[in-house]
């Protein structure tokens, strides 16, 4: 076995010069490819490299958190699962992942197709662009996955051998566990906040009571509720477009997990870009982008609904809610109420999830450039206090909570309050 070693600009086509998967697509390493490190997120290594014949996306793991660095360390092992993730999300909604060619498990390197032109879907909102086709794309993704993943669906024996493959991602899990559902709620070393501006409400939702112990009911769902293979980090910043096409990337947080999980994060940041978006407004010029975002949220959601509904009424091959208990005896509607109650359950913790999810992006470790990119502290620091509200709103009231439009007027309302 080689050790492993992280590549760089130079070592990268001396290394994988000779491997015919990337030169029969990109050309020979002699030809001379171009290669471009362009990792921004928090965790890997990514370079884009081109040759004479094309291009394509080389990631890597570091044994480390890149966000952090050598002081937290991190199995290289996320890789496997996130390749082991790619390939069954490409069979349950095709054409939404980018195309993996090769898989080096040692070195923790997945060679990709190199998505062209897409940008990242967060700075796309953040520049004001309205994509016609996420909230489709995004709903049908998140219900094919989830749906399809899970026991509805999967032969039990598969099922379970994915459980266990999936159930050694603990470290990036213990990632989620703290830095979602704990840290935000008290002095964790490592979090940060628009400060002094925030410290008020930082100090009060650390006093909630009723706000903390929810976030440790969700974050119990979240350890306790295998239920399907979530994406684990299903935000923004892991979509790819452009105005007709949407993917999905990087899905190394992967495990079975409770499916309102993946929902309630995705739809957690398009709540935090529409408060962010008076931080990049020029002159009152985002007043429709608001609107888009807010439309975007119902459609994910309603296309969600219906197509997992419509999975359940044709795919439901697995060992729950068997057809022999419901259609097959001359009883659909049986099986039409099981199936509200399930959608009822993904609905309430969905929000739940969302709520946690907009305050850890503003109290934890990891910030979002929605905010981040907002230079004055006080304008940040009001946006900020608003999606904050409605994130404890979420949280705390998600049981009493009927629908999207009952939702998004509170969002309008806070939009509109002068925060001091
Ligand atoms: C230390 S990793 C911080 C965050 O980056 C990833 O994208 C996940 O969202 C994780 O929570
Ligand atoms: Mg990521």
């Amino acid at each position: 076995m080689q050790t492993f070693e992280a590549l760089n600009a130079e070592t990268l086509p001396v290394r994988l010069g000779s491997y015919a998967v990337l030169t029969d697509r990109i050309g020979s390493a002699a030809d001379g490819w171009t290669v471009r490190e362009v990792g921004d997120g928090n965790l890997n290594l990514v370079f884009i490299v081109e040759g004479a014949k094309g291009s394509l996306i080389v990631k890597q793991a570091l044994p480390y958190v890149r966000l952090v660095g050598e002081s937290w360390p991190l199995p290289l092992k996320r890789s496997y699962f996130e390749y082991n993730a790619l390939i069954r999300q490409a069979e349950r909604d095709p054409g939404m992942t980018p195309d993996v060619l090769f898989f080096d498990r040692e070195q923790a390197i997945i060679v990709m197709e190199f998505l062209t032109p897409h940008i990242i879907l967060r700075r796309a909102l953040i520049e004001g662009q309205q994509l016609p086709k996420i909230g489709r794309d995004l709903g049908l993704f998140l219900a094919r996955t989830l749906f399809r993943g899970s026991d509805l669906a999967m032969e039990a024996r598969k099922r379970k051998e994915d459980l266990a493959l999936f159930a050694d991602n603990v470290e990036l899990c213990d990632i989620t566990e703290n830095l979602v559902f704990s840290d935000p709620y008290y002095e964790a070393v490592l979090n940060r906040h628009t400060t002094p501006q925030l410290d008020g409400i930082v100090a009060e939702l650390r006093a909630d009571r009723d706000l903390k112990v929810e976030a440790q009911r969700l974050k119990h769902k979240f350890v306790a509720h295998a239920e399907t293979l979530l994406h684990g980090d299903l935000h923004t910043g892991s979509v790819m477009v452009t105005p007709d096409n949407t993917r999905v990337i990087d899905p190394e947080f992967a495990f079975y997990g409770p499916m309102a999980f993946d929902v309630g994060m995705l739809l957690a940041n398009f709540w935090m870009s529409y408060f962010s978006q008076a931080g990049h407004e020029k002159a009152g010029d985002r007043e429709e982008m608001r609107a888009y975002l807010l439309g975007v949220v119902v459609e994910i959601w309603d296309v969600f609904r219906a197509e997992f509904a419509h999975l359940w009424r044709t795919e439901r091959k697995g060992i729950l809610y068997q057809a022999a208990l419901f259609e097959n005896r001359g009883d659909p509607l049986g099986a039409e109420q099981a199936l509200d109650e399930v959608l009822h359950a993904i609905w309430d913790d969905m929000l739940g999830f969302a709520g946690i999810e907009i305050h850890r992006r503003i109290l934890g470790l990891a910030h979002n450039a929605d905010f981040e990119t907002i230079e004055d502290a006080d304008l940040r620091a009001r946006c900020e206090t608003k999606a904050l509200k409605l994130g404890r709103h979420l949280a705390v009231n998600r049981h009493r909570i009927h629908g999207l439009a009952e939702i998004h007027a509170l969002a309008e309302r806070l939009e509109k309050e002068i925060v001091s």
